[in-house]
């Protein structure tokens, strides 16, 4: 008999105190302390219609895109007629001739100013085929995706993923958009637009930065070497939460993965559980449009809760990861996102998750069809146990063992 103390994850005493012993005070970290609510509901349209078929979920998903673009990222504008890729070295025997690194600059407009996108990939020497991609959107010092390997960083196991025939591909998101509020007076924002023509609903930095990655798509499909159509995006904390965006709203990704993404990501807003909408708009407000912040200390106002920000992925894959330590980032908000945006790929003719599924105990990745979690032993962080077990799930969503 399986020890039912297993069954399911639980904080340790010990992470809990860690947490409350943290800077930030009168942050809840405990699951008894969850106040009882009630999330808004999927499967219907705004106006109270219940949502029953693939058809109505086409229109569903479009009313869910537009209150989140509306209300919490906002509204991102069309890429630039003008940007264009260019090639800035191509090297075939990279790490120890396994892999051709690729060094892609993608230019993000013709006019003086316009930001670069600096690509690096490592594409797998040994195939015969376009290579499936992960790209992660780097929100860490650049070392971490250092295109000479002289520095190789847990934060982007790329050697591994060659050997597991997967091009790794990486971008600094820096490279778009500062990390910092400074009005929108630099970056991509104000090289797309004045910052004093900036509405309530324009774009903040979070969904700068997930444009970047569509940008990142865009040259993609011009890369015979790539194949398009298995592309995963990834990315950690504030990067988990960029990837799960980008994931939404642009379909040609066949696989979003959200690491630790937390507040604003992945994790339920109505559990007041680790950061709160107060704490994360105070010291990030540039991440997301101004009209978010009318539900600090309101989360209950939100017209809606992530899950319904996790459904948008459906029916592609998408898959949710934390970190015991990491309370901060709700674990078991992130997961009950997941598994409350199920019913629509159930919808749309996949399984997802149960209804009613236990989340997983450590360091066991449960898979659904489509949709998977994990919970690692650790802190907050992007480690090779959560890059492993991300690709596990991509060679079952891309068929790798059929078609290798
Ligand atoms: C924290 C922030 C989180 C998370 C994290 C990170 O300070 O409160 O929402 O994004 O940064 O990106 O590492």
């Amino acid at each position: 008999m399986s020890d039912p103390s297993q069954a399911t994850w639980t904080a340790t005493q010990e992470a809990i105190a860690k947490a409350e012993s943290g800077h930030w005070k009168n942050i809840n970290y405990v699951e008894e302390r969850v106040p009882p609510y009630t999330l808004p509901e999927l499967m219907r349209f705004q106006d109270g219609t219940p949502v029953k078929t693939p058809e109505q979920w086409t229109r569903r998903r479009q009313e869910i895109l537009e209150l989140f673009q509306d209300q919490l990222y906002g509204f991102s504008p069309e890429p630039p007629k003008d940007m264009h890729f260019e090639t800035v070295d191509i090297d075939a025997s990279a790490m120890d001739g396994n892999a051709t690194r690729k060094l892609i600059d993608i230019h993000l407009g013709k006019s003086p100013g316009a930001p670069v996108i600096h690509l690096v990939i490592f594409i797998p020497n040994k195939r015969t085929k376009p290579a499936p991609a992960f790209l992660l959107i780097c929100n860490r010092d650049k070392n971490n995706i250092d295109p000479t390997r002289a520095v190789k960083s847990d934060f982007w196991p790329a050697e591994q993923l060659v050997n597991r025939d997967y091009a790794a591909a990486a971008f600094f998101n820096g490279d778009v958009a500062p990390d910092k509020y400074d009005g929108f007076t630099t970056g991509i924002h104000a090289y797309l637009q004045k910052p004093e023509e900036r509405k309530p609903n324009s774009w903040g930095t979070i969904a700068a930065w997930a444009w970047g990655a569509s940008r990142v798509m865009d040259y993609f499909e011009t890369d015979p070497d790539i194949d398009d159509k298995k592309c995963a995006v990834t990315g950690h904390s504030r990067g988990g939460k960029t990837a799960l965006w980008c994931g939404a709203l642009d379909q040609r990704w066949a696989l979003t993965i959200s690491n630790c993404s937390g507040c604003s990501g992945a994790a339920l807003a109505r559990r007041h559980f680790g950061e709160s909408l107060s704490v994360i708009q105070n010291a990030f407000k540039h991440w997301f449009c101004q009209n978010y912040r009318a539900y600090i200390d309101k989360e209950e106002d939100l017209p809606f809760d992530q899950h319904w920000l996790v459904a948008l992925v459906a029916p592609r894959a998408v898959y949710i990861s934390s970190a015991d330590e990491d309370l901060w980032a709700d674990p078991r908000g992130e997961w009950l996102a997941l598994l409350n945006a199920a019913p629509a790929w159930k919808l749309l003719g996949r399984n997802g998750l149960d209804e009613g599924t236990a989340m997983p105990p450590l360091n066991k990745p449960l898979k659904g069809d489509g949709m998977a979690y994990h919970i690692r032993t650790g802190e907050h962080n992007y480690k090779v146990f959560d890059w492993m077990a991300h690709a596990d799930f991509a060679d079952a969503e891309f068929n790798r063992n059929q078609d290798a």
